[in-house]
């Protein structure tokens, strides 16, 4: 049933080439406002090649910054301060210029910020499913039995949860943070391949569908029920059951031909992980700015090098695994059969894949931690170098691990004891980091604004994640609590604990860059203390109930667990109101937060740690002064009568330039 699949997929590609091609053919066109003379100047939004292919020189620098309006058209006259338009990304989106506004700009757009912009949302969104998975989820463990939903759509609520946040939530917003940060940060003009960029991108929305159809058909399927007849095949498609693992023989077996558009989704985000990953890796390579050299590069960049390093090394063995596994349900081939032992062999592709995947979601949230924690502790990142060193080291030896997920298979107790070793010592360079992050708080001059709140609760539900993880290296601990709820809570202090906390510090942190304004500043620290309190209350019961041998993936349990069960219900709806509140923020504080008025908002002159995607704000903001044309991201800024005086209406008493953004919001 796959087949029909194929040509759609073809279809679906050539569409999206085309439209980036139709981007470029715009960008390159003759009658458009860029300035001829300076075809260098269109490398920011047209993707063009660099006549000198090389660094970027003093003069590409002068043009750019010449043109910062990246892609509207700039004007002569210039706009007083009073005017200052709000400085951010999502603004002046409304304008005519050769660049495509509205609708058009996101869809064709091969600019790094935008793209990185659409990653964030496409993250979110598909995070938002997730977490209303993971809730259904909650909601049935709230009782012993099977009582809400069935033990199929159960089964179903952990497959999907589980898929949706690893490949759609947490790999596209790291992804989405790297497009729009790391150009800044190493002084690039843009990614290095714009349009592959773009393509990567464009990949995943119908990727995601693929694994999650299911669910849409029987929506359809219903919502046609309900008026006309009962389309069949609509019902076809239910949703995957066999855990996120997809262990054979299960997923051999199954006949619902959703699992086959699973795989195939799978192997579709795969494409576009390697993708986004080879365009960093070149990016970093080749298009650092001129003061930017290996020895200066930032903590981020180098967890962002070594991220896409594990994707090169570890994404394509996830895609022939998947195609042998589609092969095996489809062509009658028998990679995967019983007698031969297949399912282990499964087993080793799988984790071969899966455990360096793991650092693949979390070296992202370390390099964050490590960027965002010094700005808050007005000190350096206490011990760089070794930060480093243990980044690398963690990408080497992820690759020598994976037969950790494998120790109750019965497999030769002296390879078992060679993996419980490199096991442990994959803890020591995590340690590192650890202990550098506290020593770099140590006596510093602490900040807890939103960010740093986020980054210590994270670092301490990192150690609970971390320290029990030890516990699960050591093979007669794990043959005891493999396959219960002590895993679960295990990776959730890492998947909640620190990854989603770094991803929440980083859109505090960086939210003045992103909008213009600042968010709601005691609305940040409610979101963080109930975080905090959240994926406590949410997870550390579920180590209890898996040291009481309470197996996971099970929609009823015994009546003696239902106490604790309950108490882990309680706490994801605490969870939950906090990302209600955070989202509430976010959005409300775009419409109506501060204006701020100091390229610098957090202070790092001070200490020192003025970054450089906060010099680019800088650079943005002092020309926007005299031009409001320059903070157009998708256009033109409108004379006087738009953002700016809207600005000047909402935002009462703006008198002082820096007040604004240093005085806390009441808002
Ligand atoms: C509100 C926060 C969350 C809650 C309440 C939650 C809850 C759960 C629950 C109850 C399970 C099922 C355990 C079982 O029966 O085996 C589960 C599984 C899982 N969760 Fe979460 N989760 C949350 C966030 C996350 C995040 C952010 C990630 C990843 C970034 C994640 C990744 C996973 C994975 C990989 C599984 C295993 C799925 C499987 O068994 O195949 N979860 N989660
Ligand atoms: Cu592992």
């Amino acid at each position: 049933m796959s087949l029909p699949l194929v040509p759609l997929l073809a279809v679906v590609s050539v569409l999206l080439g085309g439209l980036a091609c139709w981007r470029r053919r715009e960008s390159t066109d003759p009658t458009a406002t860029e300035s001829p003379r300076h075809p260098a100047s269109l490398r920011t939004d047209g993707g063009e090649e660099r006549p000198d292919g090389g660094r970027r020189t003093d003069e590409d620098r002068r043009v750019s910054e010449e043109r910062r309006t990246d892609g509207g058209e700039r004007r002569a006259d210039s706009g007083s301060e009073s005017q200052m338009p709000v400085i951010g990304t999502l603004y002046g989106r409304e304008h005519k210029t050769s660049k495509p506004y509205g609708l058009m700009r996101w869809l064709t757009s091969v600019d790094h910020k935008d793209i990185g912009i659409l990653y964030l949302i496409f993250g979110l969104a598909a995070g938002m499913w997730g977490a209303t998975d993971a809730m259904m989820i909650r909601t049935e463990l709230f009782t012993p039995g099977t009582d809400v939903w069935n033990a199929e759509t159960y089964n179903g609520l952990f497959t999907t949860h589980g898929l949706t946040m690893l490949f759609f939530f947490v790999t596209p917003v790291f992804t989405g943070l790297a497009n729009y940060f790391l150009p800044l940060l190493i002084d690039a003009e843009d990614m290095a391949f714009p349009r592959i960029n773009a393509i990567a991108f464009w990949l995943l929305p119908p990727s995601f569908v693929l694994v999650r159809a299911g669910l849409l058909t029987e929506v359809l399927a219903k919502v046609i029920d309900a008026v006309g007849p009962r389309v069949e095949f609509l019902y076809a498609l239910e949703p995957p059951t066999m855990g996120w693992t997809l262990y054979t023989p299960l997923t051999t077996q199954l006949a619902n031909p959703q699992v086959d558009l699973l795989l195939l989704g799978l192997h579709l985000s795969g494409l576009a992980t390697i993708m986004g990953g080879v365009n960093i890796i070149v990016t970093i390579f080749t298009e650092r700015g001129e003061g930017v050299s290996w020895s200066t590069l930032d903590i981020l960049t180098w967890s962002l090098l070594t991220t896409s390093g594990l994707i090169l090394f570890a994404f394509p063995v996830l895609g022939s695994a998947v195609l042998m596994l589609l092969f095996d349900r489809n062509f009658g081939t028998t990679f995967f059969a019983v007698e031969a032992g297949g399912p282990i062999l499964w087993q080793h592709l799988f984790w071969f894949f899966g455990h360096p995947e793991v650092y693949i979601l979390v070296l992202p949230a370390f390099g964050l931690t490590s960027q965002i924690l010094p700005k808050f502790s007005g000190r350096k990142l206490f011990g760089f170098k070794f930060i480093v060193y243990s980044t690398l080291a963690i990408g080497v030896l992820s690759f020598g691990v994976w037969a950790h997920h494998m120790f109750a298979t019965g497999m030769d107790p002296r390879l078992r004891a060679s993996f419980m070793v490199v096991t442990l010592a994959i803890a020591v360079p995590s340690a590192v980091k650890t202990f550098n992050w506290m020593a770099t708080i140590w006596n510093g001059n602490v900040k807890l604004e939103a960010p740093m709140q986020f980054l210590v609760g994270g670092i301490g539900l990192f150690v609970v994640g971390g320290v029990t993880g030890i516990f699960l290296a050591s093979v007669p601990v794990d043959l005891v609590v493999h396959g219960t709820y002590y895993v679960v809570a295990h990776f959730h202090f890492i998947v909640v604990g620190i990854i989603a906390f770094s991803m929440f510090a980083a859109s505090y942190y960086w939210y003045p860059l992103l909008t213009g304004r600042m968010y709601n500043k005691r609305l940040g620290t409610i979101h963080a203390v109930l975080s905090i309190v959240g994926v406590n209350v949410t997870f550390m019961p579920l180590f209890l109930v898996g040291l009481m041998g309470l197996p996971r993936r099970s929609a009823q349990y015994p009546v003696e667990f239902t106490l604790l069960q309950q108490v882990a219900t309680v706490g994801a709806f605490i969870l939950a109101a906090s990302v209600g509140i955070w989202l509430f923020n976010m959005v409300n504080s775009f419409r109506t937060g501060p204006v701020v008025r100091t390229p610098d908002p957090w202070d790092l002159k001070e200490s020192n740690q003025f970054s450089r995607e906060w010099q680019w704000f800088e650079r943005r903001m002092t020309e926007g002064l005299s031009n409001p044309q320059a903070l157009a991201d998708g256009g033109r800024v409108a004379d006087g009568e738009s953002d700016a005086s809207n600005d000047a209406g909402s935002d009462a008493g703006a008198g002082d330039e820096d007040s604004d953004a240093d005085a806390d919001a009441e808002n």
